[in-house]
């Protein structure tokens, strides 16, 4: 039988500063993503966009809360339903406040996951240690309990990822009062200088024992900040020297054979700040990878 991946676009972007990640899906779509996906064989189900409320309340620890956790909702129904029907969704952002409504779905559906979370940024903040309020700073702790809870409760009775199987990959611009919390809850981190020490290839050996042993399956969460500008410009919030291409490839590759992987979002891309769509295309690259595409 042959496996079935749903799409589901997710057109936020009230959950950053910069407008513009709302249009991410319509570019890693027209990157080629669905067939690509057909090319190695699985069925593509498209499930279309999730729009956001046009207005909703605001408060200034929680930025367009009402039209983030609306969505968030919203995306947690749809991707609880793509599980239940033995199917696996591929989540296109979109801020990555939408990983909130991802995660906990497949949280709430398997009981126990691991979370690998390849980012620039640690997406570790809550209403208290935030700088800014954008609450895509905020969803990596929302699904594990340590930041707001209306991002993941949505009357479900929300499942909580236990951090002793989570990693953080890629991390160097993570704030302050951030760092505190993150070291303190224990997340497993390989920040870019332990990359560059230990290699993409021995990060991802402990990334897996962590994420992968005693959990029912990995959710991969992917920023694609977490490379570098020179190579995935289209994004709001760029930090420099990031992961190569090359080093987000093996990651997401690891994660493929590893046949761990349950579930994953792809978030952050911005196509008015791209250049000919190279970080769209990369997005798309990036996520048959992680399905599973072969170089040879
Ligand atoms: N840490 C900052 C904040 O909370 C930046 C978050 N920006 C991201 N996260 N792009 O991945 O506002
Ligand atoms: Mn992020
Ligand atoms: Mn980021
Ligand atoms: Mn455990």
């Amino acid at each position: 039988m042959e496996r079935i991946v749903d799409l589901v676009g997710v057109q936020m972007d009230f959950g950053a500063s910069k407008r513009g990640v709302s249009m991410g899906p319509a570019a890693i779509r027209y990157a080629g993503l669905s067939e690509g996906l057909e090319r190695m064989g699985f069925q593509v189900e498209n499930l279309g966009d999730i729009v956001p409320l046009l207005k909703g309340d605001t408060k200034p620890t929680l930025r367009n809360y009402e039209q983030v956790v609306d969505v968030n909702r919203r995306l947690y129904h749809t991707v609880y339903q793509s599980l239940e029907q033995g199917h696996f969704p591929v989540v296109l952002g979109g801020d990555h406040s939408i990983a909130a409504g991802s995660i906990s779905a497949v949280s709430k559906f398997y009981g126990s996951i691991g979370i690998i979370w390849v980012d620039a940024h640690g997406d570790w903040n809550n209403e208290e240690s935030s700088q800014t309020g954008n609450m895509h700073g905020m969803p990596f702790s929302a699904v594990c309990g340590y930041g707001p809870d209306c991002m993941v409760d949505f009357g479900q009775g929300p499942v909580f990822v236990d951090v002793a199987h989570c990693v953080q990959i890629g991390g160097r611009d993570i704030d302050t009062q951030e760092r505190i919390r993150m070291k303190e809850a224990g997340v497993t981190i390989f920040p870019i200088d332990m990359i560059d020490e230990l290699g993409m290839a021995e990060v991802m050996r402990r990334a897996m024992a962590v994420a992968g042993e005693g959990t029912k399956g990995i959710h991969l969460s992917f920023d694609v900040d977490a490379i570098t500008p020179e190579a995935a410009p289209g994004t709001g919030t760029v930090v420099h020297s990031g992961l190569t291409t090359r080093e987000a490839f093996l990651a997401v590759e690891t994660i493929a054979r590893s046949q761990k992987l349950v579930s994953m979002d792809m978030v952050e891309v911005n196509p008015i700040l791209d250049e000919r769509n190279k970080t769209g295309i990369l997005a798309s690259e990036l996520v048959q990878s992680a399905l599973g595409k072969v170089v040879f």
